[in-house]
């Protein structure tokens, strides 16, 4: 009932609505009405009442419910259902378990904080309420699954892609799947995959961006290597403002993805990464490699010139640059 009260009021933005003719719309008592108008206040919105007029909407919060998002978006299917969380353990895992449930491609479970974000490798995704953007995209693409670890290059760019746009800064990515800027971590990605030998059932896009954190904010282990978009741009983030804008550049690159397959993607990838050439040290499943990195290849992995010339193909790892 709160998206259809704030929608009512949002369609009399200049006049009040009496409570008369919101119980009539929605076919419920003025004590009803009464009483979610309180809780909208509670959770942030300025809502002005008077007894004789009725109500009114002064200001919305940065809330990212789906009646503060839907009236926004500018996508044509991703995030038209949108399942929102105030707090939840990983976006991931509540995606995942919707997925497995039957939820349709382009659903988004979107957290205000999540007490046990997922990284890769079984890290954590430092996630505290109301100041960054967590969250996580079901996909259900017709593709073999080998092709599937393209989709995080697919993100990757689009994720880099849409911090640019909103803020005329150059993010950079570093394999396989960090954005930063300024050399630190603003966004991490952790893409999930449920399938067959031969069939995908579902890919989960995870994604967690630093919006409005300050430094201090961080632990001190992570805050050297971490920074925010409000840190790097010097103001506070609309966050629904640039998560309008980042569904639009994942919905656009995935449509290039699936009508062009990976060569468009992978040339922006490398444009974003610059990694060639590169003397890197890379840590994959407990072994260390040092060389040179010579390129990513069509299924996103990385080719490393070993130190004794012989070529190498890292699938999964991490990677420092020398
Ligand atoms: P990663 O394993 O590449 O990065 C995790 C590492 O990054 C941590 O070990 C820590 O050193 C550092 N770190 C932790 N939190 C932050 C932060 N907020 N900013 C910068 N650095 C940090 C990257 O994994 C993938 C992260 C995906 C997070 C999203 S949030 C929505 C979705 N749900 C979920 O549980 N995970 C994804």
């Amino acid at each position: 009932m709160d998206e259809e009260i704030l929608r009512l009021l949002r369609e009399h933005p200049f006049t009040f609505l009496s409570g008369e003719e919101i119980s009539r719309q929605l076919k419920v008592t003025r004590t009803a009405i009464w009483k979610r108008v309180k809780h909208l206040r509670d959770l942030g919105y300025e809502i002005e009442a008077s007894t004789r007029s009725g109500y009114r909407l002064i200001q919305s919060p940065d809330l990212l419910i789906p009646s503060e998002i839907k009236p926004i978006l500018e996508t044509k299917w991703m995030g038209r259902v949108i399942h929102h969380f105030n707090i939840i353990d990983s976006t991931n895992s509540k995606a995942y378990q919707l997925a497995l449930n039957g939820a349709e491609e382009g659903e988004v479970v979107i957290a205000e904080s999540q007490d046990k974000g997922r990284g890769r490798l079984g890290r954590h995704w430092f996630s505290p309420p109301f100041l960054n953007l967590y969250l996580s995209i079901i996909l259900r693409p017709k593709i073999p699954p080998h092709q599937a670890s393209l989709i995080t290059l697919v993100v990757a760019v689009a994720t880099a892609e849409a911090i640019q746009k909103f803020s005329g800064l150059q993010p950079m990515i570093k394999w396989p799947n960090d954005i930063l800027l300024r050399d630190r971590k603003v966004a991490g990605l952790l893409n999930e995959i449920h399938s067959e030998m031969d069939r995908i059932h579902f890919v989960i896009l995870g994604i967690g961006v630093n919006l409005n954190m300050d430094e201090e904010m961080f632990s001190k282990e992570i805050r050297e290597g971490a920074t925010s978009l409000k840190r790097e741009m010097g103001q506070t983030i609309s966050r629904k403002a640039f998560l309008q804008c980042l569904l639009k550049e994942l919905e656009g690159w995935y449509a290039i993805f699936l009508e062009e397959g990976g060569g468009p993607i992978l040339k922006a990838w490398r444009e974003r990464a610059q990694i060639k050439g590169k003397q890197v040290k890379v840590t994959s499943f407990g072994k260390t490699l040092v060389g040179m990195a010579v390129d990513v290849d069509s299924d996103g992995a990385l080719i490393l010139e070993t130190e004794g010339g012989g070529k190498k193909r890292v699938v999964a790892g991490d990677v420092k640059y020398k």
